[in-house]
């Protein structure tokens, strides 16, 4: 266990919104579900403190087109984050597989390509029922927790840019051994 002066630097960024702009992408296939999601989002982006001319949606037709609409809004230097909304259904025919697939890989490569956050929040689920259990019923909203993941990160991208100090470095107090 380290010494009590031993307190190397933690970084947890901010979870507040105010002042910041997301752009979301939302897909219009199973809109059933991923505007309930997209609902979720804009709920934790306005808790967040996050204002309604800050927040641009964006529909496209499906998931697979998420990643280049997402990579073209952070390109452009519309939003501090940006949140990526989709709902892939498992079919009889190998076609989930590849859109599942390429969502998932077009949005990392996204993020990582232009450095701003994009949040996933595509469900991938073997059912309806299980689509619908996360987009607000049993398993809660995963559009919420998208949206306080962008505020989240949004802040760190900020904290992490180099030679910026940081306002959300924080060294918590260490509480004391028992
Ligand atoms: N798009 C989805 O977002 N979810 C699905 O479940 C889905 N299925 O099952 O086909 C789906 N297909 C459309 C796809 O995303 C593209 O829009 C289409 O292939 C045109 O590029």
């Amino acid at each position: 266990m380290p010494s009590e002066s031993f307190t190397p630097k933690q970084i947890r960024a901010a979870t507040n919104a105010a002042g910041l702009r997301f752009a979301l992408v939302v897909s219009r296939f199973n809109s059933f579900i991923t505007e309930r999601l997209l609902d979720g989002a804009v709920d934790a982006l306005k808790a967040a403190g996050a204002s309604e001319n800050n927040i641009e949606i964006v529909r496209v037709p499906g998931s697979f087109e998420i990643p280049l609409a997402a990579k073209k809004l952070a390109e452009a230097g519309r939003a501090e984050a940006v949140i990526a909304i989709g709902c892939v259904l498992r079919g009889e025919t190998a076609h989930f597989d590849y859109v599942a697939g390429e969502v998932a890989r077009g949005v990392q490569l996204a993020q990582l390509d232009t450095g701003v956050p994009i949040i996933f929040c595509v469900l991938t689920c073997d059912t309806l029922e299980q689509a619908i259990d996360r987009a607000g019923l049993k398993s809660g909203n995963k559009g919420h927790e998208a949206g306080m993941a962008a505020a989240e990160m949004a802040n760190l991208s900020k904290c992490l840019r180099a030679g910026r100090p940081s306002p959300a470095v924080k060294n918590p107090p260490r509480r004391k051994a028992r």
